[in-house]
């Protein structure tokens, strides 16, 4: 049975045994491992955001409660990406989060929804330079750069990163994507990304789109 509450509340309270048990035991229930993520984990994490920001929790206790969703997250993680195993050469995208943020819950997400997707993934994990997505991108042949941040401070970083790209030729051919809470579809046209996506289902449909693989 899917405790979508009790994940939530195992979310909030940074309990990581119990966000990994009720998803554990949900998917062993037969639960469809999207609906203990959209139902269970997120609401969760929503509502610890909406908590730091009134100043209710302290910074700490948001810590505990992004590990409880990734230990939740974990065990959904091979039900989640069964999907993505059909056989052939795949697209790759090259994601990270840029430089000077260390957010990467919702990253993570998208990752493991484009493989589920069938789409192959080079993570670069946080706190991403230029440098190192130059590498990647030319090492990985990728065709699309998925960029996130969550700061307002760090969203510049992604007009920086693609500006710089572009200028020693690396994006012939590749498309940016771009994606965090603070960015939107205004701010990803005035950086000159090639698209934007709100969660991570959007950012598979979007990304597939731009690689014709929709
Ligand atoms: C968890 C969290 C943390 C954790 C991060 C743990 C981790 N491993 O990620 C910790 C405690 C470390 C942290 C630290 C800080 N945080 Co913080 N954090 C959050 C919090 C509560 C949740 C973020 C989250 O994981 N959301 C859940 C995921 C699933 O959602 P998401 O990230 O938006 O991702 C979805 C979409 O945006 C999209 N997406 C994401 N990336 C991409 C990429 C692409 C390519 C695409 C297409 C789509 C896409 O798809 C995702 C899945 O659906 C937010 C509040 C909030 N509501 O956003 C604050 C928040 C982002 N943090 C904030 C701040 C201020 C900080 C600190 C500066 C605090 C401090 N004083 O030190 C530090 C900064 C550290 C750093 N240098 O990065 C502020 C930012 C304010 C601002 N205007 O910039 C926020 C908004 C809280 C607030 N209300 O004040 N934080």
């Amino acid at each position: 049975m899917l405790d979508a509450e009790g994940l939530t509340r195992a979310v909030l309270a940074g309990d990581r045994d119990a966000a990994a048990a009720l998803a554990a035991a949900a998917l062993a229930a037969g639960a469809d491992p999207a609906e203990i993520l959209n139902a269970g984990l997120l609401p969760g994490m929503d509502a610890v955001g909406q908590r730091f920001a009134r100043k209710e929790l302290y910074l700490g206790e948001v810590l505990l409660a992004a590990r409880a969703m990734q230990a939740g997250i974990a065990v959904l993680k091979p039900a989640l990406a069964q999907a993505g195993h059909d056989a052939g050469p795949k697209p790759v995208v090259v994601i990270g989060t840029v430089k000077g943020d260390l957010h990467d819950i919702g990253k993570n997400l998208v990752t493991m929804m484009l493989e589920a997707g069938g789409l192959e993934v080079v993570d670069l994990g946080t706190n991403v330079s230029t440098d190192r997505f130059l590498d990647a991108i030319r090492e990985h042949n990728a065709a699309v750069l998925g960029l996130s941040a969550l700061l307002t401070t760090t969203m510049r970083q992604m007009r920086q990163t693609i500006e710089e790209l572009r200028r020693v030729g690396a994006m012939d051919g590749v498309k940016t994507v771009v994606g965090g809470a603070p960015v939107t579809q205004e701010f990803a046209d005035t950086i000159g990304a090639d698209a934007w996506a709100p969660d991570a289902p959007a950012a598979v449909a979007t990304i597939k789109r731009l690689v014709g693989a929709a």
